[in-house]
C-alpha cells in the first residue's frame, strides 16, 4: 500500500555541548576532581555524556571542580597515558585555581589509575609532573562503583565469541564498540588478581586508607527489577534493561550481588562503604540517582551521613514514561502524520487496564494490560504483529530507536526507545510545557478502516 521510510526525516535536535573543566578562581580552595571509567573521553564528553552536569553539580557541593577526560579505554589504569594524563590535567587546574586540597571522585574503572597514583607517587607524567604533586593535595577519595578486583564481564568480552548478546548500553561501560581494549583486559579478574598482589594497584583487602588517604566506596548491590518505576527511570530505561541482562550474563542471576557490571565482591574489596544500595545500578551511581549524589556531596563537604543500614529513601513510584510523553493513556482522535488520515487513539481507561484483553495503550502506559506484561517479544504482543502495520514495509525494527519518534512498539519490545552512547537520545522523554513529542502507536485509521501504526504529535 504505502511505504514511508523513517530514516533521516527528523534530525532537528542538537545538543549544545557544555565545556566542563571550569573551576571558579578563588583564594585557597578545596576542590573536587571527577575521573571517569572505561572509555576514551574528552573533557566535553566526560561532562555531558558520562557524568552529566546536573549530577556533577549535585556531588561537588558548590566547590570548584575539574572534569578529567583521558584515554580510559585505550590505556589501562597502570599505563602512563592513563594516570599521567590525569596528573597533567590536575596540575594546571590546581595552580590556576589555588586548590590546596581536593576530593577525587571516580566511577567504575576510574579507580584503577587513582590506585596506581596512590601507590606510585614518585612516577612522572609525560609532561614531567611527579604524581606526588597531585596526591599530596588529595584529601579523600570516593570510589563510586569501583572495579577493585575485576569483573567477570571483562573475562567474557575478552574471550572470543562469548559476548554476543550484551546490550549496547552496557558495552558503553567497556568503552564502546571495540571493547577488547587495554582497559578491559586490565579488568579481567585474573589480571586484577595479579595487579592487586604485585603492587601495581595500591590498596590492600579491607583497608580503609590507601597511601594515607581515606577511601570511601559507593556501590549498588542489585539491579532493580521493576523497570516501570521511578528508580529504573533515573538515568534512562535503556541502562536498566541492559544491566539486568549483564547481571544475568556475568553472574548467572538477576539476584546476584552486583550493580549489573561490578560484583559486590569487587567493589567492596577495600574502602569504607558509605552507600550500599539495592536500588542503584552501575549507570545510576554516576548520575546521582537515588540520593547517592546528595550523600556524596555531603561526604565532599565533610558533613556526616548515616551508615548504609540507616539510609532511607523515598518510596519508588510507578512512572509512565511513554504515556507522559505521548499521552497514551488518553483516547482521542488525531491526525496520522504519515498518511494524513484521522486515526482514533485507544488510550487506556481503568476499565481497559484489567478487562482481560491485551490493550496496546495499557501496555505502554502502565507496563501491563490484564495479565500481559512488557517488555516482551512474545507473539501475543500486538505491536509485533505484521497485520497491524498495513502501510509499513517493516514491523518495529530496531532502527527506529532514537530516531526522534517515541515508538510505542519499541517500548513494548524493550521497555525503552533510545539510542546508546554518549548522546543517549531518548525518544520518549516528555517535552516541556508548550512543546510537543512525535509519537507512534497502534491506532484505528478511520479512513481506511483498519488498525495501523500511526505517527501523531502529542502537545504538552
Ligand atoms: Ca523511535
Amino acid at each position: 500500500m504505502h511505504f514511508f521510510p523513517r530514516s533521516g526525516w527528523l534530525f532537528g535536535a542538537t545538543c549544545a555541548a557544555l565545556l566542563g573543566a571550569s573551576g571558579v578562581a578563588q583564594a585557597a580552595a578545596d576542590g573536587v576532581v571527577f575521573v571517569h571509567g572505561t572509555g576514551d573521553q574528552s573533557v566535553s564528553s566526560a561532562t555531558t555524556g558520562y557524568w552529566t552536569q546536573s549530577s556533577i553539580d549535585t556531588m561537588r557541593s558548590g566547590r570548584p571542580y575539574l572534569i578529567v577526560g583521558y584515554p580510559g579505554a585505550s590505556c589501562a589504569g597502570f599505563s602512563q597515558c592513563s594516570w599521567g594524563s590525569i596528573v597533567d590535567q590536575i596540575v594546571p587546574w590546581m595552580n590556576a585555581n589555588n586548590i590546596t586540597s581536593f576530593t577525587v571522585i571516580t566511577h567504575s574503572n576510574g579507580s584503577s589509575p587513582l590506585r596506581y597514583m596512590l601507590g606510585h607517587t614518585g612516577a612522572v607524567s609525560a609532561k614531567g609532573h611527579a604524581v606526588s604533586t597531585v596526591t599530596s593535595r588529595i584529601s579523600q577519595v570516593i570510589f563510586s562503583a569501583p572495579d577493585l578486583t575485576g569483573t567477570p564481564l571483562a573475562d567474557q568480552v575478552t574471550t572470543s565469541g562469548s559476548f554476543l548478546n550484551i546490550a549496547n548500553s552496557v558495552v558503553e561501560f567497556f568503552g564502546g564498540g571495540s571493547y577488547n581494549n587495554p582497559a578491559v583486559v586490565q579488568q579481567r579478574t585474573d589480571n586484577m588478581r595479579v595487579y592487586n598482589s604485585n603492587g601495581t594497584f595500591a590498596g590492600a583487602q579491607g583497608a580503609t586508607t590507601v597511601g594515607g588517604k581515606p577511601i570511601s566506596v559507593v556501590r549498588g548491590n542489585r539491579v532493580y527489577a521493576n523497570i516501570f518505576s521511578s528508580d529504573a527511570y533515573c538515568g534512562g530505561y535503556m541502562y536498566t534493561i541492559g544491566l539486568k541482562a549483564a547481571a544475568l550474563l556475568g553472574w548467572g542471576s538477576f539476584n546476584a550481588s552486583t550493580d549489573g557490571f561490578i560484583g559486590s565482591d569487587s567493589s567492596g574489596y577495600f574502602g569504607n562503604i558509605i552507600i550500599d544500595d539495592a536500588r542503584l545500578n552501575h549507570h545510576q551511581s554516576r548520575r546521582s540517582c537515588h540520593n547517592s549524589g546528595t550523600l556524596i556531596g555531603k561526604k565532599v563537604a565533610s558533613v556526616s551521613i548515616p551508615p548504609p543500614s540507616q539510609q532511607t529513601y523515598t518510596p519508588e513510584t510507578n512512572v509512565q514514561a511513554a504515556a507522559l510523553a505521548c499521552n497514551n493513556y488518553a483516547a482521542a482522535y488525531a491526525t496520522d502524520f504519515m498518511t494524513g488520515n484521522t486515526v482514533w487513539k485507544y488510550g487506556c481507561s481503568s476499565t481497559q487496564l484489567n478487562n482481560g484483553y491485551v490493550e496496546p495503550d495499557c501496555l505502554i502506559s502502565y507496563g501491563y494490560s490484564s495479565s500481559y506484561r512488557i517488555p516482551s517479544t512474545a507473539s501475543w504482543n500486538p505491536f509485533l504483529n505484521p497485520a497491524y502495520y498495513p502501510t509499513w514495509s517493516e514491523v518495529c525494527p530496531d532502527s527506529w530507536q532514537g530516531d526522534g519518534i517515541c515508538d510505542a512498539c519499541l517500548i513494548s519490545k524493550y521497555g525503552f526507545d533510545a539510542t546508546t552512547g554518549s548522546t543517549g537520545a531518548n525518544d520518549c522523554v516528555q517535552s516541556p510545557p508548550g512543546g510537543s513529542n512525535w509519537c507512534a502507536d497502534l491506532a484505528w485509521d478511520t479512513y481506511y478502516g483498519f488498525h495501523n501504526y500511526a505517527v501523531v504529535q502529542a502537545l504538552h
